[in-house]
């Protein structure tokens, strides 16, 4: 079923918000008060305007259209996925049952928790990202961050338009709560622990959007499966625009790793920081940390959070109807990853509660596809060094080896072990300091910071060298 989609209202979107005078209402009061957010936590640095993708539609034949806007501008718009008036839930105990069009009483709780928490995950990062603009490595890239930005934003507004329209007024109350928490703040911090970390510099928002907005990409594919239509038709919208992040890191990622192997080979060193780039052992250092935090955004090990989630068909798994078994699991049995007398292990567990490990494990292997790529681009260059995903229980703060240290190879340490050997691993100061000096702007069109190299392609079949930003 195709809705139109409304390009001329005040909020642009393809749900009829005309028809609903009230909601209608509602969102416009709230407009205000994510502009002022926009104002004040959003991104620093003045711009006149931006080479930016707008979503304008969601059909076939193309959704975005791409221009010069100032980014106050940007036309933030809700848009779902089309319908499918045939859908069925695909899982849990309502499997077979038409998708619901409404919020079923018993789960309003619930699923107003899930839409909360990926919510707040979207404004957190513009805060993260805020002061990034300021130190660009080129105009490229600049705009890319300002894409990423105003795409968060607009997913903001697809979770806040999901509490308006159906959750009452414990709905609004947490659409305002929304803007009000903080990255980083001490009273009033984001929710997950990856949202409160700082972004200080480009290594790190290229491993962000590789591995933390990864995270996203896998928590939208399960609320994608969702037996809510109105959020699995958001989230399926969502992961279009997300596709441009993932290539935002992974490109980032390769990109830094390509310069550092050119200066390696062209002065037969690995110790290049004088030279202008980064160590790898830096940039694995970064890679361990950033793998790491949102390793633990997938939750416990074990939750009855999931399990419930599951049942009640609000929460699905990756590819769920690609699966082949009951789509129910009652008697399933799956490995967890477990610490259990004193050992790393793993152990057999019930698979519904082992759903967030289930779906741990999909982003692994994805993340690990990101390493193969960038040795292979170590490889191409003659080097022999190599990049690795740490251990599962390294670094971690959330489920079974919450409680522990283990080395990036596994083994377990002690409290003072840890302490003594943790800047091997994981960026020190002196390491941030050196990245950071690295970080001076390029704001200049065409051109690029030494440390890294430019990009392939340009966006939208530009050249590296268009204006892709017009700074104020
Ligand atoms: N930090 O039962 P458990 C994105 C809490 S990223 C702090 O194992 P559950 C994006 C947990 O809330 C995707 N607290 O948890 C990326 C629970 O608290 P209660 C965001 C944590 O519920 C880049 C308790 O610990 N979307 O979109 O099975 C840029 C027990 O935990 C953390 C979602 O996450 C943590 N890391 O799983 C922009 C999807 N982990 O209930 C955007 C929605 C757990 O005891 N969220 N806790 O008070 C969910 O599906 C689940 O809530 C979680 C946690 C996967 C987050």
């Amino acid at each position: 079923m195709t809705m139109a989609s409304d390009y001329t209202e005040k909020i642009p979107n393809n749900v009829d918000l005309r028809e609903d005078r009230r909601l209608q209402r509602a969102l416009e009061s709230w407009q205000p008060n994510f502009l002022n957010w926009w104002e004040s936590m959003g991104p620093t640095l003045p711009t006149r305007d931006v080479y930016l993708r707008t979503a304008v539609n969601v059909g076939r034949e193309g959704w975005a259209h791409f221009g010069h806007v100032p980014m106050r501008d940007y036309r933030w718009g809700i848009f779902l996925a089309e319908r499918d008036p045939g859908r069925r839930i695909a899982f849990g105990e309502h499997k077979g049952e038409p998708a619901w069009q409404k919020v079923p009483g018993e789960y309003r709780a619930d699923l107003q928790r899930l839409v909360v928490i990926q919510g707040d995950t979207e404004p957190a990062s513009v805060e993260q990202q805020r002061n990034l603009g300021a130190t660009a490595p080129s105009l490229y890239d600049l705009r890319n961050l300002f894409q990423v930005n105003v795409e968060e934003g607009r997913h903001l507004w697809a979770m806040v338009y999901l509490l308006h329209a159906y959750f009452g007024r414990e709905g609004r109350e947490e659409a305002e709560e929304l803007l009000h928490r903080n990255s980083g703040s001490e009273d009033a911090p984001r929710i997950l622990g990856a949202f409160n970390e700082e972004t200080p510099d480009w290594l790190s928002f290229y491993m962000f959007t590789y591995f933390t907005d990864r995270d996203g990409k896998y928590q939208l594919g399960t609320l994608k499966e969702s037996g809510f239509d109105p959020l699995s038709r958001t989230c399926e919208f969502m992961l279009k625009e997300e596709a441009h992040h993932m290539m935002v890191g992974t490109t980032g990622v390769d990109r830094v790793v390509a310069r550092t192997a050119q200066v390696m080979v062209e002065n037969d060193t690995d110790d290049v920081a004088a030279l202008g780039v980064i160590p790898l052992n830096v940039i694995q250092k970064y890679l361990n940390f950033h793998y790491s935090v949102s390793l633990d955004l997938f939750g416990g090990e074990t939750s009855t959070n999931v399990a419930n989630y599951y049942t009640a068909g609000l929460k699905g798994r990756w590819l769920e109807e690609r699966r082949k078994d009951d789509h129910r699991l009652t008697s399933d049995a799956m490995m967890i990853d477990t610490f259990s007398d004193g050992e790393i292990g793993q152990t057999e567990v019930s698979a519904l509660v082992g759903l967030n490990s289930d779906l741990r494990h999909e982003y692994i292997s994805d993340c690990q596809s990101g390493v193969n790529r960038w040795n292979k681009i170590l490889a191409e260059a003659g080097l022999t060094q190599r990049l690795a995903l740490p251990h599962i229980a390294f670094n971690r703060k959330v489920g079974a080896f919450g409680a522990i240290e283990a080395s990036p190879g596994g083994e377990q340490l002690t409290a003072d072990e840890w302490q003594r050997s943790k800047g091997q691993w994981l960026p020190t100061d002196v390491d941030k300091t050196h990245v950071r000096s690295l970080m001076q702007p390029v704001h200049e069109r065409g051109k690029i910071a030494a440390w890294i190299a430019p990009p392939r392609n340009g966006i939208n079949g530009k050249p590296f060298e268009y204006d892709y930003v017009h700074l104020a």
